[in-house]
């Protein structure tokens, strides 16, 4: 890829709104990305490879439990900040965003959340340093959408659980030390399990052939009578209440990880139409061109407010789901439609690997995706405003 030259688009002067602190966190890890990420990226993602090397330093910068208490090794920091680490991740990388997302708000909150204090002690802390990494298992080959209808069950066996089913589409699970596993109990009921790699029964293949994300790992958990010691079991919430509240602090990490991509995509390709030489004037010169970026800005700008507000909701602990949902579906949107018409502007260029447009815009494909589509996040806003339900 070619050199990093980043600058952020603040069109609002939005940076006065934030803390020094939020401005410490903020500058460290996009000095980090510059360093860290930007030289190697695009590498890994035409390799189909996650780049391990990289876990310490995004420990060192926060990103593994931005916003757990510092006594379990988290870094004890805001939801903003929180945020606007994500931002600077996906900035670089949807697929590092992800990883750094996944351990942070479905591995370590619910342990912190749902766990018990011996749970929190044995494993935040090695989350937290990046020497252990989680996965988070909710998605089944038959149930994407509607997890309610999981499948993968335990039995209670008197002195451990008997685990059985499969999950699907699982970030980190090539290679995650410890998976938090949602199935049902005899009576149906949804609870969180702590599986540990190398727990018998219990194997992770690796999900290949992905256009997308390529630099994130992603493959299945398959139960096969595994025994989970009792012990494992998160104590303090059951039902599907309890995945799903995970996922409003992961969703809510990706509206701002979305303004990242949707930031670089803007700022590669207005410089580039300021370079790019067509008919003898800068092609950025042209109204068509002015239009899209125009149009970026625009949207890049409505986004940065929209989870500014959402990040004060949150740290006074009001935001509700159905808030969290609009900002996911609307900032991953218009970071999708952002990077495909930067590919545009970048002509021919855009597609090469020479930019990171267009490994943002494969990425965003699954961003939409996951964690809740951009269909069902359209009817959690539906239902919360009509108090009628269009899923089922
Ligand atoms: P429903 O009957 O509405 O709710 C069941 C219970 O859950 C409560 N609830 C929530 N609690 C916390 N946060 C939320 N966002 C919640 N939404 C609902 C609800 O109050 C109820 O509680 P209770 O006590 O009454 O039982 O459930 P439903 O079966 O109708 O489903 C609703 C629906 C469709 C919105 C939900 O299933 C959904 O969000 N589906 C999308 C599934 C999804 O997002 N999967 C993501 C998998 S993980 C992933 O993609 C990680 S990608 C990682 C990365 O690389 O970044
Ligand atoms: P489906 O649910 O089959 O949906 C197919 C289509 O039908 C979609 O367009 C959807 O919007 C639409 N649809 C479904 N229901 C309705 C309805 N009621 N009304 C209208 N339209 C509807 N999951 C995890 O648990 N952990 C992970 O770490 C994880 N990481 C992932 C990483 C990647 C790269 C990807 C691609 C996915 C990951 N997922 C993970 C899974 C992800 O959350 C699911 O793919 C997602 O929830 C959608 O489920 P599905 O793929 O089964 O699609």
């Amino acid at each position: 890829m070619a050199s990093d030259l980043f600058e952020a688009p603040d069109y609002y002067n939005l940076d006065e709104l934030l803390t020094d602190e939020h401005k410490l966190v903020r500058d460290t890890t996009r000095n980090w990305v510059k360093k860290e990420i930007s030289p190697i990226i695009e590498d890994y993602a035409q390799k189909s490879e996650f780049p391990m090397h990289i876990t310490k330093g995004l420990a060192e910068i926060g990103a593994f439990g931005p916003y757990i208490p510092m006594k379990y090794g988290g870094a004890g920091l805001d939801q903003i900040s929180y945020g606007l680490i994500m931002q600077e991740i996906e900035r670089g990388d949807s697929g590092i965003r992800s990883t750094a997302s996944v351990q942070s708000s479905l591995v370590m909150y619910p342990i912190w959340k749902y766990g018990n204090e011996l749970q929190r002690q044995k494993y935040l802390p090695k989350l937290a340093s990046g020497a252990w990494i989680g996965c988070f298992g909710l998605t089944e080959p038959d149930h994407g959408s509607n997890p309610a209808g999981m499948i993968t069950n335990f039995k209670d066996k008197g002195d451990h659980y008997l685990l059985n089913g499969a999950k699907m589409w699982i970030s980190n699970a090539p290679f995650a030390h410890v998976a938090v596993v949602w199935a049902k109990d005899e009576n149906g009921r949804i609870h969180g399990l702590l599986v540990e790699r190398g727990m018998e029964g219990f194997s992770t293949p690796e999900t290949h052939s992905k256009w997308s994300l390529r630099a994130s790992a992603t493959g299945e958990l398959i139960f096969d009578n595994v025994k989970v010691p009792k012990e494992n079991l998160l104590p303090n919430k059951s039902g599907l209440g309890a995945p799903l509240g995970c996922l409003d602090s992961a969703r809510y990490g990706i509206a701002w990880g979305a303004i990242g991509a949707a930031m670089d995509c803007y700022d590669t390709a207005l410089r580039y139409s300021k370079e790019r030489i067509q008919f003898g004037k800068p092609i950025g010169q042209f109204q068509l061109q002015q239009k899209k970026l125009a149009e970026m800005i625009t949207e890049i700008t409505k986004a940065q407010i929209l989870t500014w507000r959402l990040g004060l909701l949150k740290n006074e602990d009001k935001a509700t789901s159905a808030q969290i949902s609009m900002a996911k579906r609307n900032n991953v949107h218009m970071a999708l439609n952002i990077a495909r018409e930067a590919r545009q502007i970048l002509g021919g260029m855009g597609i090469t690997g020479e930019y990171s447009i267009m490994r943002h815009a494969m990425n965003l494909e699954s961003v939409i995706t996951y964690e809740g589509t951009h269909d069902i996040h359209l009817l959690i806003t539906g239902l919360d405003i009509t108090g009628l339900n269009a899923f089922k």
